[in-house]
């Protein structure tokens, strides 16, 4: 039920303009969310889930005591979207079956646990610097096409974080090792169905229809480490496979010789070496200087509008630029 709406007092409001100040020793009653969005203690809670309730114009702060917001499930697909801005010093716990979205730039720190349910960003940076901590039963994902920045990220803390056809960042605090344990948790049996870690739930679609599609991820050396959906031989995760990933295929130097590889060096079946297996990835979706494969958010990639050409064209088309730049030699520096 909607609350009877109470001013703020000056000293409860944080240094921005707010609606209502969520913490432990609020006493304020709920502002007049859109639908079906209750608070107590500690707590928001959209019990609602029949239509979309919506935290607009009011920015949200959590205190420093966290927050749980639980959301239901209901008839509508987004069953709570928080367009306001939100803040606070200790994250805060997504709980409940439903969809969450946060749909604008927010300075959220600390973690942002999801215990059940899913937390969709649609905003790349919806998390602030939080860290994201997807827990079993729980989901993060993006909406489509969305580069997301996260402060940090769990991705092996029980939960699922689900690329969907968007790429995310990570700023801090996730290891290579850490996020491609998630990788091949995700990947499950090659179709990306595991239960758990990285995934993206495009990429087993598009697998399921005959178009094969991946997860690739990227070592960015300030700390920093991206993943995102992809296709084998996109080595820079542009969403496009032209010449730079072909000119990185070769510099890493990694085919064949047994050497542990990463992504952009060419190890595209998670496998951790460079050899035919990837070679042939890299030649089998066709997409070799086709365009872009995958659209920006709103809108339409362009290899959708380009004759796929035929195999053995982009076969050929490949090899011959793989016979040309070897001839360069490996002092090229990697094209990323
Ligand atoms: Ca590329
Ligand atoms: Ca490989």
């Amino acid at each position: 039920m909607i609350g009877a709406v109470a001013p703020i007092l000056p000293s409860q409001r944080p240094a921005r303009l707010c609606a209502a100040i969520l913490d432990r020793r609020d006493t304020v009653p709920a502002p007049p969310f859109s639908t079906a969005v209750n608070r107590s203690a500690n707590k928001l809670a959209v019990t609602d889930g029949a239509t979309t309730s919506r935290i607009t114009a009011q920015d949200v702060r959590f205190g420093t005591d966290g927050f749980t917001v639980e959301v239901n499930d209901g008839a509508a697909a987004d069953d709570l979207v928080v367009s306001g801005w939100l803040g606070g010093s200790n994250g805060f716990q997504k709980t409940g079956a439903g969809r969450m979205v946060l749909a604008s730039a927010n300075t959220l720190t600390g973690t942002a646990a999801v215990q059940a349910g899913v937390l969709r960003l649609a905003n790349g940076s919806a998390l602030g610097s939080a860290v994201a901590a997807p827990l079993a039963g729980g989901t993060l994902s993006l909406s489509p096409g969305l580069q997301a920045t996260v402060g940090g990220l769990k991705p092996n803390a029980g939960g699922m974080t689900d690329v969907g056809s968007g790429m995310v960042t990570v700023m801090s605090g996730l290891s290579v090792a850490d996020m491609l344990t998630a990788l091949i948790a995700g990947r499950g049996d090659g179709s990306w169905n595991g239960a758990s870690g990285i995934t993206s739930s495009q990429a087993a679609a598009d697998i399921i229809a005959s178009t094969p599609r991946t997860v690739g991820w990227l070592d960015n050396g300030d700390g920093s480490v991206a993943f995102a959906f992809a296709a084998s031989g996109d080595t820079n995760l542009d969403w496009s496979v032209d010449i730079l990933d072909a000119a990185n295929f070769l510099a890493g130097g990694k085919f064949d010789t047994g050497s542990p590889a990463s992504w952009i060096e060419g190890d595209f079946g998670y496998d951790g070496l460079v050899d035919i297996l990837d070679a042939a990835e890299f030649l089998s979706t066709g997409l070799f200087d086709a365009g872009a494969y995958n659209a920006p958010p709103g809108g339409v990639a362009s290899v959708a509008a380009v004759p796929e050409p035929s195999a053995s064209v982009t076969v050929a088309a490949v090899f011959a630029v793989i016979a040309g730049l070897s001839f360069r030699g490996r002092r090229n520096r990697r094209a990323d």
